[in-house]
């Protein structure tokens, strides 16, 4: 163990700064011209000639880091039965409310066919803890939390988070005793190649391994996201992360890693997990990372076209690397609602699908090309797809999976579209469609459905929607391929406010939550909509981001004042899970 790490941090070091391909971006400082006419190089563009090893790069960049108090990996015990008890029934019956309520139990025209799978999705950075174990190097959120004051929720970290880098056997365990049928985890590009490109860890690869033949021992099919938000901090410094073409051939040359050492037990693959978030949190807080110089406002669209070449590039080698294979990526964004009939709302509708889900999905799904409302905006400073990377996007996806959490109502911004769309100053540029998840005051001005925790502005319970968002879905961009909800989930009002431990376990709105989403699902099977799994997060309460640990998304509470971290089932999961033991085809 020792040796593998001192091989891997002192022979081959990344030069951070030094030494790399200018980008077209990186727009040097002029040379200073004298008086007398000569000129001499600016001195604030000098580089170093640092050569930093992991251990350096969390020294310099991160500072100190909290150490959970399990170190090593916990080995699973049997889930107690008297854990196993659901718990009383809420104010509704079970399936299907109304007039037959107790006597009927099941809806006999709905079901889920036997090979639907029901799962849970976690995310490495959110859940793995350990950020510094056996060799990981930091990411980009390893700044964020630690050096940005409140970039986080309370300045919380996610250094030790639910330890699950040490607990994943006993969380498999636990989540198969409950009969889930999938998990679906993120894998730390920094823990496989702790710079992101070159050496790759081997005491990474060793967990990873470890992690799934753990779901297949407990017959949980394991599904991999190869990225989920956690860019390798030495390629942010160093090209500017996904701003830059260079992260095409480093995503390609890291998924082919992974599918090397895992994909004859991973047969289901996500590349990259919503990809609308992750470029839209370009630009980077300043001074924190290295500084490259493209206009905020195109920074997101630089990183939707790399993104869309890496996918594209890492889908086909995966297809040529795996026979069994079905690899997709994580869609995102809530059903849109025209506020009002008018014809601009219609507008500001069709802007919002085409600037959120349609930016990746009409290149994938349709045309290997951007939309034209894409395209009118990245054509002034993007380079166009070239005929064969349009032919590698088309058609990149073997299914779509969508994490659709929520639906809003959309509408025109103030001073209509036409101004907005010429005016780059308007914050709702370029999208310019505006959001609201109140009715207008002619439909009686309620929210669309209940709120989830203030911290999670974005997220109603608007399940009712779910059915016409399936089917658009469906519609627009999947045709005949199959549908996957990848990750839904709820945010229980303050439930960090509470600390009666059997009051967090009640969560009536997150349990409707799921409950109604079942039902959704189940009337878009029996419409004919092709959907073969979903995904619910979480499996445990985690770090929520931003939110950090103000926001629980678990069916499974976590003590985290608790050095041992333990965890317990919340009422939702006994939900989620009684949709399946009703409904599901043995
Ligand atoms: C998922 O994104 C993520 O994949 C997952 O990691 C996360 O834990 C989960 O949701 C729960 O949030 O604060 O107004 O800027 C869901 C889509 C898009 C929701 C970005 C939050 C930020 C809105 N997310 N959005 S805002």
């Amino acid at each position: 163990m020792l040796v593998s790490i001192a091989i891997l941090t002192a022979g081959t070091a990344v030069q951070v700064h030094a030494l790399e391909k200018r980008q077209s971006f990186n727009q040097s400082l002029p040379p200073i011209i004298t008086l007398n006419g000569s000129t001499i190089e600016n001195p604030t563009a000098y580089s170093t000639p640092f050569v930093l090893n992991v251990e350096d790069m969390w020294d310099l960049f991160i500072g100190p880091v909290d150490s959970p108090s399990l170190t090593t990996t916990v080995q699973a015990t049997p889930v107690p039965s008297s854990e196993l008890i659901p718990p009383p029934p809420l104010y509704y019956s079970p399936f299907p409310s109304g007039a037959q309520y107790p006597t009927e139990q099941k809806n006999e025209s709905w079901s889920f066919p036997k090979d639907f799978w029901w799962g849970v999705a976690g995310a490495a950075w959110q859940v793995e803890g350990a950020v510094k174990a056996e060799g990981r190097g930091p990411s980009v959120w390893d700044v964020l939390a630690h050096r940005v004051t409140n970039f986080a929720y309370e300045n919380g970290t996610a250094d030790i988070s639910d330890n699950h880098y040490y607990m994943y056997k006993q969380d498999i365990a636990r989540i198969a005793a409950l009969g889930v049928k999938a998990y679906s985890f993120s894998i730390s590009w920094s823990r496989i190649m702790p710079f992101g490109r070159g050496p790759v860890n081997q005491l990474a690869i060793d967990h990873y391994n470890d992690l799934i033949n753990t779901c297949l021992e407990y017959g949980v099919i394991p599904m991999a996201t190869l990225y989920h938000w956690d860019t390798p901090l030495a390629l942010q410094d160093t090209y500017g992360g996904w701003l830059s073409e260079n992260i095409v051939n480093d995503f390609v040359e890291y998924a082919r890693v992974c599918y090397a050492a895992f994909g004859d037990r991973v047969d289901h693959w996500f590349t990259v997990n919503e990809p609308s978030v992750f470029c839209n949190q370009y630009p980077l807080p300043a001074m924190y990372f290295k500084n490259f110089t493209i206009p905020n406002i195109q920074q997101p669209f630089y990183c939707g076209h790399h993104v869309l070449l890496a996918h594209s590039q890492a889908y086909h080698l995966g297809t040529s690397m795996m026979s069994n294979s079905t690899i997709g990526w994580k869609s995102n964004g809530g059903y849109k609602v025209p506020l009002t009939n008018s014809s601009e709302d219609a507008e500001a509708v069709q802007r919002a699908w085409d600037f959120t889900e349609g930016w990746w999905s009409d290149p994938i799904y349709l045309t290997g090309d951007y939309n034209d409302n894409v395209k009118a905006f990245v054509s002034d400073f993007l380079p166009p797809f070239s005929d064969q990377q349009k032919t590698a996007i088309l058609g990149s996806a073997d299914l779509y999976a969508h994490d659709a959490y929520t639906a809003q109502f959309n509408y025109a911004p103030d001073g209509g579209i036409a101004a907005c769309v010429a005016n780059s100053s308007n914050p709702l540029y370029p999208a310019c469609a505006n959001t609201t998840f109140t009715y207008s005051p002619q439909d009686g001005g309620w929210l669309i459905g209940p709120a989830s925790d203030p911290l999670a502005s974005w997220l109603y319970k608007a399940t009712e929607w779910v059915p016409p968002f399936l089917h658009y879905i469906k519609d627009t961009w999947a045709k005949d391929l199959p549908i996957a909800v990848s990750e839904f989930g709820f945010a229980e009002p303050f439930e960090r406010q509470k600390s009666y431990l059997q009051d967090i376990l009640f969560d009536p709105i997150r349990s409707s939550y799921y409950h109604d989403y079942m039902r959704a699902i189940l009337i878009a099977l029996s419409e004919g909509v092709n959907v073969v799994g979903c995904l619910a997060w979480s499996f445990v309460d985690n770090f929520e981001w931003a939110s950090a640990y103000g926001v629980r998304f678990g069916m499974q509470y976590v003590n985290f004042s608790d050095p041992e971290l333990p965890r317990y089932y919340k009422a939702s999961f006994f939900e989620y899970k009684s949709a399946f033991d009703i409904y599901q085809e043995k």
